[in-house]
């Protein structure tokens, strides 16, 4: 077995002085926090594509970093060079789960029977792998957007051919994640969305997504898949509208097909702001429809319209997504940084560099996150804001035993009514900020 990261050290945790650039600063995975450690509340995962296959392209510029790791890339000697750094590289950060996309794993071939063998061949190899280091697959799926096949979608395709393609791609990826006993399965919209409706069968499209994934859950299920099935909401990029846009929309199409049961939502929070959401918001909404699975770990930049895919430094951000997340009862998926390292961070150094920013950043928020739930003041004012509905007049909505007439003939007795309490927006702002930096 190769080893190519051998000058840097096992990450540790040092503390929040700690100057040592390979170090944790906050992400101390045996700390027990509300009654349970760190690394639980907290199941990190290494994206396979922008950790060990993404180098730095841009639409304006080819490669900056070296993932070569010494081999001619395009082969299965480059794959299995992949699979041994992506090994050594999660034990050192102490990262318990991977997520892959297919043909993250082996170079894709013309001929998709010479690809599925050259997944069998990889896969018995990161099997070995993952037997030796206890390291687990958190999710798998298929890229059905990279081949110029998928130009018009996938599921959504007016082509029954790459319909059959992406249904093959599916079934191989769901065999393979069943293969590495991973918790979950996605279907990100990728290409399934449109530019324009002058060309485009929207009824369609959708129910025929609706069929893909139907015959996803039924395939899973016999081969002995009993994690969850994911939808990874994203309004836009790479197509103007996207039929997953965000986690209202995707829980209104699992409704319709009934396939809400099989499935929940992996909630990425780059694709959250382009959305014209909060990451928050998004969380929020999944976890009052019982369907917060996953989380993609990263971060925008609001300046940008597009997904920049950055490893998380908002702290903001992260107190308030473990806020949603504590409050749900955690999650049943897990973190996985679905982030890269800019283009200019080229080194096999940056690589650590962005998941210790990551790490630390979600154990942060996480610790201040809990302190917010222990504190109980923004907790105490929501039960307070409500409170009119908890007897008299506004307990008999609740209970169901108002209608219109005895409603109105209330608001006839009270002929005017009074202004409904402050929100207290600011005040509880600053709570948040107490606790943040206080
Ligand atoms: C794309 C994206 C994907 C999914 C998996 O924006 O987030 O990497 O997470 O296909
Ligand atoms: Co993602």
């Amino acid at each position: 077995m190769q080893q190519f990261f051998t000058n840097i050290p096992e990450i540790k945790y040092e503390g929040p002085q700690s100057q040592n650039p390979f170090a944790f600063k906050f992400y101390d995975a045996n700390r027990i926090i509300l009654g349970k450690p760190m690394k639980e509340h907290l199941p990190f995962a290494m994206a396979w594509w922008h950790n060990l296959c993404a180098e730095g392209t841009d639409m304006f510029g080819r490669e900056t970093a070296d993932k070569s790791f010494g081999c001619p890339i395009g082969t299965m000697e480059h794959a299995k060079a992949k699979v041994d750094a992506g090994f050594e590289f999660m034990q050192k950060l102490g990262i318990e789960y991977f997520c892959f996309h297919d043909v993250d794993l082996v170079p894709e071939a013309e001929d998709i029977n010479e690809t599925n063998r050259r997944l069998d061949e990889i896969s018995d190899y990161i099997l070995e792998k993952m037997d030796r280091t206890g390291i687990k697959c958190l999710w798998g799926t298929a890229n059905m957007f990279s081949n110029p096949r998928f130009m018009s979608g996938a599921g959504s395709s007016c082509s029954a051919e790459v319909y059959c393609f992406a249904a093959a791609q599916i079934k191989k990826a769901l065999e393979l994640t069943v293969k590495f006993g991973g918790k979950g399965y996605v279907f990100w919209g990728g290409r399934e969305g449109y530019e324009s409706l002058i060309n485009t069968d929207v009824a369609f499209e959708e129910q025929n997504i609706a069929r893909l994934m139907k015959m996803a859950v039924e395939y899973g299920r016999k081969i002995g898949f009993c994690g969850d099935f994911y939808i990874e909401p994203k309004p836009k990029e790479p197509m103007k509208h996207q039929y997953d846009f965000d986690a209202a929309t995707s829980i209104g199409f699992l409704r319709k097909y009934g396939l809400d049961k099989d499935f929940k939502l992996n909630i990425e929070a780059n694709h959250a702001t382009l959305a014209g959401h909060t990451f928050q918001h998004e969380l929020r909404i999944s976890a009052i429809n019982g369907m917060l699975g996953s989380i993609d770990a990263n971060q925008g930049d609001l300046l940008l319209g597009w997904d920049t895919d950055e490893f998380p430094f908002d702290i903001y951000e992260t107190t308030l997504c473990m806020y949603e997340v504590l409050k749900a009862g955690g999650l049943t998926g897990g973190f996985n940084f679905d982030a890269k390292n800019r283009r200019s961070s080229k080194t096999f150094e940056d690589m650590f560099h962005g998941f210790i920013l990551g790490m630390d950043s979600y154990a942060l928020g996480l610790i201040k996150a809990a302190k917010l739930l222990e504190d109980g003041r923004i907790d105490e004012n929501l039960r307070k804001r409500y409170a009119d509905f908890q007897s008299g007049i506004g307990k008999t909505i609740v209970d169901g035993t108002a209608d219109l007439c005895s409603l109105a003939e209330h608001a006839s007795e009270l002929g005017k009514t009074s202004q409904p309490q402050s929100g207290k927006q600011e005040y509880l702002q600053s709570i948040v900020n107490g606790i943040l930096f206080g």
